[in-house]
């Protein structure tokens, strides 16, 4: 079957209400006339620019306008940030994503210090992933160059329930980025957030944005919110794990090749909710004890849960048309 890029709400609705288990079924069988079902990807985080952001995202305990216990830092030394890039995959990460609370890049020397950042990590033979807010056509070019693989930037919700979540930047302007992105040649990583106090149709509004995207976005996060104090959405009510497995499914189904991964929320899971995750069609997780400023669980206890559930890491550039870069060209 070919890649659809026109799918409507309705048919994103039919799907999301299918029986649970007949849901699941469908979505399994499809993850498997696609990917490899055994291999889920291992994607490591790391905050290189800590808090203070001005944007007021209702759900982020990194805005500067929330009392949250999270301190702004100055953007990391080149040096750490390899250091912390070659532990992730010596524990068993393919890609390693940096994360910055910025609103948009600017065109100054910590800038050039994340394309050092990037230099460094790109030559480890790792996905390089970044997520720095809004760019440029002209910076976009400049991450690629320095060899970006994946620029994330989440659509986060429906278009009409985004400005109930954010008032500080429109949906356009997330969707010009990705745009920028994709011209540039990186591929890209888009997703939202459920539990934010979103409707159904609001889920599906964001399915239908993300699968209408003509490529699809290579990696689809689905995270849960994690409510953190001192946020608006602090005391949102957590998700149901079946909501979390509808949104996976309907997202593997109408966008069969995607990465789609698993991602804020996993310490409030158990071990058979993930299996019923990656059954319905997750691919890749988040590993390591932080995300960005939250717990995530340890590295044990996913070793372990990759072992019982007969699982292996996915290894780099699985989807890329490219050949692999080799660290050895990499200054
Ligand atoms: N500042 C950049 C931006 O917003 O694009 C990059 C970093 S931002 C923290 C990346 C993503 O983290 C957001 O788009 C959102 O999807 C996710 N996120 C932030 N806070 C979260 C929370 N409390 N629970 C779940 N996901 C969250
Ligand atoms: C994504 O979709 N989720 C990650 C990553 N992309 C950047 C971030 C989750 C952040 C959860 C809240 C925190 O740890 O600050
Ligand atoms: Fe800033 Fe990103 Fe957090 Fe929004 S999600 S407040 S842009 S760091």
């Amino acid at each position: 079957m070919t890649i659809r890029h026109d799918w409507t709400p309705d048919e994103i609705r039919e799907i999301y209400e299918t029986p649970f288990l007949e849901l699941i079924y469908q979505a399994a069988s499809k993850h498997r006339e696609h990917n490899d079902a055994s291999e889920v990807q291992m994607c490591s985080l790391l905050s290189i620019k800590t808090g203070g952001c001005p944007e007021d995202c209702s759900y982020c305990p990194q805005a500067a306008r929330y009392q949250t216990s999270v301190k702004s830092e100055p953007l990391m030394d080149v040096e750490d940030v390899v250091n912390a890039a070659q532990q992730a995959k010596a524990s068993g990460s393919s890609r390693f994503c940096m994360g910055a609370a910025w609103r948009q890049i600017r065109n100054n020397r910590d800038f050039d210090k994340v394309l050092e950042m990037v230099r460094g990590v790109n030559a480890l033979g790792m996905e390089v992933c970044c997520t720095l807010g809004m760019i440029t056509e002209e910076q976009a070019q400049k991450l690629a160059e320095a060899g970006v693989y994946a620029y994330n930037h989440n659509v986060d919700t429906s278009e009409g329930y985004y400005d109930k979540i954010i008032t500080t930047r429109r949906y356009d302007d997330r969707l010009k980025t990705i745009g920028n992105a994709q011209k540039a040649g990186m591929s890209v990583c888009s997703g939202g957030i459920i539990g934010l106090g979103e409707t159904q149709e609001d889920r599906i509004g964001m399915l239908y944005t993300l699968s209408n995207l003509n490529p699809h976005p290579e990696s689809v996060p689905i995270n849960a919110l994690v409510p953190v104090e001192g946020t608006p959405l602090s005391e949102q009510d957590r998700v149901p794990v079946w909501e979390m497995v509808r949104m996976i499914a309907t997202a593997r189904l109408i966008m069969p090749k995607a990465v789609i991964r698993l991602s804020a929320g996993r310490t409030e899971m158990s071990l058979e909710d993930q299996a019923l995750c990656f059954l319905a069609g997750a691919n890749s997780i988040f590993a390591g004890d932080k995300l960005l400023t939250t717990p995530n669980p340890e590295a044990n206890q996913d070793h372990q849960m990759f072992k019982l559930l007969g699982l292996t890491p996915r290894p780099a550039f699985k989807n890329r048309s490219q050949p692999t870069p080799s660290p050895s060209v990499v200054s």
